[in-house]
C-alpha cells in the first residue's frame, strides 16, 4: 500500500501505533518469539531489538511483528545512539525489507558481462562455481589477486573469510571516497583519528561550527539529536557552506564561502585567534608543539589576505574567529565526515584539527570526547597455513604515505593498470561501485579486466548488473550478524538479530561465507553452527549476560571519564606524545608542515562547480528504490542560483523556473538524466548542488530507475590527496540544457 508523508512520519514517532506498511508478502516464522518484549506503547506485537543498517550509523531499533510481517521500527531507548528515537530512514526500513525488486535467487551471468542477463541458479550451484572460480584464480595469480569491496556490518564474514584465504586487499569507498582525510589529519595531530561513531560532544558544546557539514540534511541520529538539544539549548552556531543549507537558517553566522577556499577562511581565522591571543595558552603549553611555527606560518594570513579567495568580508572573518574563540573551550568545530571535496583534503581538515587545538577543545566537555570500547572475545587465529600477503603489496596506485587504509579507488586503479600487480578479482559486499567510485568509466574498464566478478547484495544495483555471480543476501531485519563493540563516548556492544524469517531465496551473510569457506578447505573459520551459535559463544566468552543481551540488543560498559573535566588524562599517540601544529612527519614525508591554501580550478565560463550532499530520508543510492522513502523524496533537483538562472544561455526566451526539467552536461561531455531545477537564492551563483544516490540507470531497480541525476556519473574527473590518496570529487563542472520531463 502507498504510505503518505502524515502517516510515515507518525510511524516515525516513538508514540505511534503499529501501521502495516506494505502488504501481499506474509511469513509466519515465530521463532524469535523468545526475544519477545512487552512494551506498554503497542498493542501486542512481537517486538525485536536489533540494529539499523539504513546508514553506518547504526542506531539500535525495535522492529514490531505481526503475524511474521514487520509492522513498524522504531528506536531502542535503551541504545546509545538511538536513545528511543530514529531518524526518517530508520523507520523506513520495512520499506528495504518489503521491496519488490529485492535479489530472489542467486544467479550466474548468462551474455557478455554488464549486459545484465542472468539465469537463476540454486544455491549449490552459485557457491560451487564462486568457489571453483576462486581457487582457480589463486592458482593463476595468487589470492592476492581478489579484493574485497565491502560496505556495511555484514561484511565482516566476507573479511574474515578473504583475508583467511589470503588476500590483504579488503577495501570499502567509506576512506578513501569519504572520511579518509579526516581520519589521516588527526591522527598526523593527535595521534588519533575520530572515529565513527564521532565521540564529539555536540550537547555540551556553546559554539558548533560547521564547515561544509549540513547536519540535519545528513542525518547521523545521534548528532542530529544532541545538535537540536544543543540549539534548543541556546549554543551559537556558525555555518560555512557556499549554500544556505538547513543548518545556516538556524545559524547565527552564515558565511557563503566561495567553492574550494575554506583553507584560506581556516588559516585567516587562526591569524586572528594567534595574532590577538585568543587561544588556550596554558592547554597548548601543557599539551601541543609548534605554536612558535604556527604562528609564523599564519603571520600574513589576515583576513584581508582572504577576502578575495573566499569572497568573505574580512570584518566578518574576524568577527565570527574572535565568536568562535569566546567560547573555548567548549567551542566545536565539527570535524565534517564525507571530506573528500578538492585533493587537499588532509590539509583542510588539519586546519581544523590544529584550530580545535587552539580552542582547547579536544578532550574536553564540548569538544572532541575521548571514546572507549568494551571488549569482545576475539576469534581464535586462521589456521588455513596460506597466511596473508604482505601487507606492503597492497595495491595503491601510488605509495600514499599516511593512508590508513588500502583505498577502494586505489584497487580499481590497479585493476586498470596492473601495477603493482594485477587483481582479477572482485568480490562485491554491498556497495555500489558504479556510483561509489569516482569516473564510472574505470570502474568499467576495471571490471573488463576481471576474471571474477561476485555481488552480494540486497538489490539489482548497477554493479549487480556487471557480475558473474550473484549471491542475494538477506537483508538486516532476516539475519544476524557478528556482534559490534562500538568505540564511543559510551562503550556498547550492539546485537543484531532476524525480526523475521529470510524472504524469497536469501540467505544470510554468515551462511554464505561459512558455505564459501567449507567449499575452499576453510572451514575451521566459522566454527560455529550458525549466527546465533556465535553471537551466544562470544557474549559468553566476553563474560556478557546473554539473554539480557538478547533480550535489550545491547551490553552497555562502565562510564568512563572521557574528557579532562571529568578526570579523564588527555594522552596522544604522536611522535612527540603531544599535539603536533607543526608536523614533523608531514615535511619529513615532503608535504607541507603546516596547511597551505592552493586555489582550486575556476568553473569554465557558462559552467557550474557541481556539489552534491544529502536529504534526510536517503542514504547514497542505498534507499531510493524504498517506495516508503521514495514517498518523502522520489527525486533529486538541482540547485540553480536564482540570478544565474536568469542569465543561463539558452533560456533567453522562457527563464529558467522551479520545477522545470533541466540536464546537466558535465565538462567531459557526459549528460544527466532530466532533473528538476530548485532557482533559489539559497546557493551562490557559482554552483549548483544535487542529492548524492539518484539517477540510478539498473533497470531491476524499478522505482528508482531514471529518477533525479545521478552526481556520480558527472564525476568523470577528481584529484587525489597526495598525502592519504583520497578523490576529491568536487572538481567537476556542468552547464545546463533544457530537457523535458
Ligand atoms: P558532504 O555530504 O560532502 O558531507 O555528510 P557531510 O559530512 O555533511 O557535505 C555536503 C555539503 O558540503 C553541502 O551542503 C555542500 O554545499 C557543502 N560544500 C561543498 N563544497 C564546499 C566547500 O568547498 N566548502 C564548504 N564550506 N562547503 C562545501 C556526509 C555524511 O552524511 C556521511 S559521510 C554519511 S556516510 C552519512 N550519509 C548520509 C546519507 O546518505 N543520508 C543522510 N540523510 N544522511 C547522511 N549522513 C551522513
Ligand atoms: Fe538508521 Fe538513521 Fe540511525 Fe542511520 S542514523 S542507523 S539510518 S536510524
Amino acid at each position: 500500500m502507498a504510505l503518505s508523508r502524515r502517516k510515515f512520519i507518525k510511524i516515525g514517532s516513538t508514540t505511534a501505533g503499529a501501521v502495516a506498511l506494505t502488504s501481499g508478502l506474509t511469513t509466519d516464522w515465530w521463532s524469535l518469539q523468545a526475544h519477545q518484549l512487552p512494551d506498554p506503547r503497542t498493542d501486542g506485537d512481537r517486538i525485536v531489538p536489533t540494529f539499523c543498517e539504513l546508514c553506518f550509523w547504526k542506531c539500535g531499533v525495535l522492529a514490531h511483528v505481526r503475524e511474521g510481517r514487520v509492522t513498524k521500527i522504531v528506536g531502542n531507548p535503551k541504545h546509545p545512539l538511538s536513545n528511543g528515537r530514529l531518524c526518517p530512514r530508520g523507520a523506513g526500513g520495512v520499506g528495504a525489507l518489503y521491496d519488490p525488486d529485492r535479489l530472489k535467487r542467486p544467479m550466474i551471468r548468462v551474455s557478455k558481462r554488464g549486459e545484465d542477463k542472468f539465469e537463476e541458479v540454486s544455491w549449490e550451484t552459485a557457491l560451487d562455481e564462486t568457489a571453483a572460480r576462486m581457487e582457480k584464480l589463486r592458482l593463476k595469480y595468487g589470492a592476492e589477486a581478489l579484493a574485497l569491496f565491502t560496505h556495511g556490518y555484514g561484511g565482516s564474514w566476507f573479511t574474515q573469510l578473504v583475508k583467511a584465504w589470503g588476500t590483504p586487499n579488503v577495501v570499502a569507498p567509506s576512506y578513501a571516497q569519504c572520511r579518509g582525510p579526516r581520519e589521516a589529519a588527526f591522527e598526523i595531530t593527535y595521534g588519533q583519528g575520530v572515529g565513527s561513531p564521532e565521540a564529539i560532544d555536540i550537547r555540551n558544546a556553546r559554539c558548533i561550527t560547521l564547515i561544509g557539514s549540513h547536519l540535519g540534511e545528513n542525518m547521523h541520529n545521534t548528532q542530529v539529536q544532541e545538535f537540536a538539544d544543543a540549539i534548543g539549548s541556546g549554543a551559537q552556531l556558525v555555518v560555512v557552506d557556499p549554500r544556505y543549507s538547513v543548518a545556516a537558517s538556524k545559524a547565527k553566522y552564515w558565511l557563503p564561502i566561495k567553492p574550494g577556499t575554506d583553507i584560506a577562511l581556516l588559516l585567516a581565522w587562526m591569524n586572528v585567534i594567534v595574532t590577538e591571543k585568543r587561544y588556550d595558552a596554558d592547554y597548548l603549553d601543557k599539551y601541543a608543539t609548534g605554536l612558535a611555527e604556527l604562528e609564523l606560518h599564519v603571520a600574513g594570513k589576515t583576513p584581508e589576505w582572504a577576502y578575495p579567495i573566499t569572497g568573505l568580508d574580512p570584518g566578518l572573518i574576524r568577527e565570527t574567529a574572535r565568536f568562535i574563540a569566546g567560547f573555548r573551550p567548549s567551542s566545536l568545530v565539527h570535524p565534517g565526515r564525507h571530506v573528500t571535496w578538492y585533493g587537499d583534503d588532509t590539509q583542510r581538515m588539519r586546519c581544523i584539527a590544529i584550530l580545535a587545538a587552539l580552542l582547547g577543545s579536544w578532550g574536553r566537555r564540548g569538544g572532541y570526547l575521548l571514546p572507549s570500547s568494551m571488549g569482545l572475545r576475539k576469534y581464535p587465529p586462521f589456521s588455513s597455513g596460506r597466511g596473508m600477503a604482505d601487507a606492503a603489496d597492497k595495491p595503491t596506485a601510488e605509495h600514499y604515505p599516511m593512508a590508513g587504509e588500502v583505498l577502494a579507488s586505489g584497487v580499481c586503479e590497479a585493476t586498470v593498470s596492473a601495477a603493482p600487480y594485477g587483481v582479477k578479482g572482485w568480490m562485491v559486499y554491498g556497495t555500489n561501485l558504479i556510483q561509489a567510485l569516482p569516473n564510472p568509466k574505470q570502474t568499467e574498464e576495471a571490471i573488463a579486466n576481471l576474471d571474477l566478478l561476485v555481488a552480494i547484495d540486497v538489490l539489482p544495483a548497477e554493479i549487480v548488473g556487471w557480475a558473474d555471480i550473484v549471491l542475494p543476501e538477506s537483508t538486516y531485519l532476516e539475519r544476524h550478524d557478528d556482534l559490534w563493540a562500538a568505540s564511543y563516548k559510551e562503550p556498547f556492544v550492539a546485537i543484531r538479530q532476524p525480526v523475521v524469517e529470510p524472504m524469497f531465496d536469501s540467505k544470510p551473510g554468515w551462511w554464505i561465507a561459512k558455505e564459501l569457506a567449507n567449499r575452499l578447505g576453510l572451514a575451521e573459520v566459522f566454527p560455529w553452527k550458525n549466527g546465533e551459535e556465535n553471537i551466544r559463544w562470544r557474549l559468553e566468552e566476553s563474560g556478557y549476560d546473554v539473554e539480557a543481551a538478547l533480550r535489550d540488543g545491547v551490553v552497555k560498559g562502565e562510564v568512563v571519564p572521557v574528557c579532562e573535566e571529568e578526570g579523564a588524562e588527555l594522552y596522544f599517540g604522536t611522535e612527540s606524545e603531544k599535539i603536533e601544529l607543526f608536523s614533523q612527519q608531514l615535511a619529513d614525508a615532503g608535504f607541507d608542515p603546516l596547511p597551505e591554501f592552493t586555489p582550486p580550478d575556476e568553473p569554465p565560463l557558462g559552467m557550474f562547480r557541481l556539489l552534491s550532499g544529502r536529504a534526510p530520508m536517503h542514504t547514497f543510492g542505498r534507499t531510493t528504490n524504498n517506495r516508503d522513502l521514495g514517498a518523502l523524496m522520489g527525486e533529486n533537483e538541482v540547485w540553480i542560483n536564482a540570478m544565474a538562472a536568469r542569465s543561463l544561455a539558452g533560456f533567453e526566451e522562457a527563464p529558467l523556473k522551479t520545477g522545470d526539467y533541466v540536464r546537466l552536461e558535465n565538462q567531459d561531455g557526459v549528460m544527466s538524466g532530466p532533473v528538476k531545477a530548485k532557482v533559489t537564492e539559497r546557493i551562490r551563483g557559482d554552483a549548483v548542488y544535487l542529492v548524492h544516490g539518484f539517477g540510478h540507470t539498473a533497470k531491476g531497480l524499478t522505482f528508482a530507475h531514471n529518477r533525479g541525476a545521478s552526481d556520480s556519473a558527472l564525476t568523470t574527473r577528481f584529484k587525489v590527496d597526495p598525502v592519504m590518496g583520497g578523490t576529491g570529487m568536487n572538481v567537476n563542472f556542468v552547464r545546463i540544457a533544457r530537457a523535458e520531463a
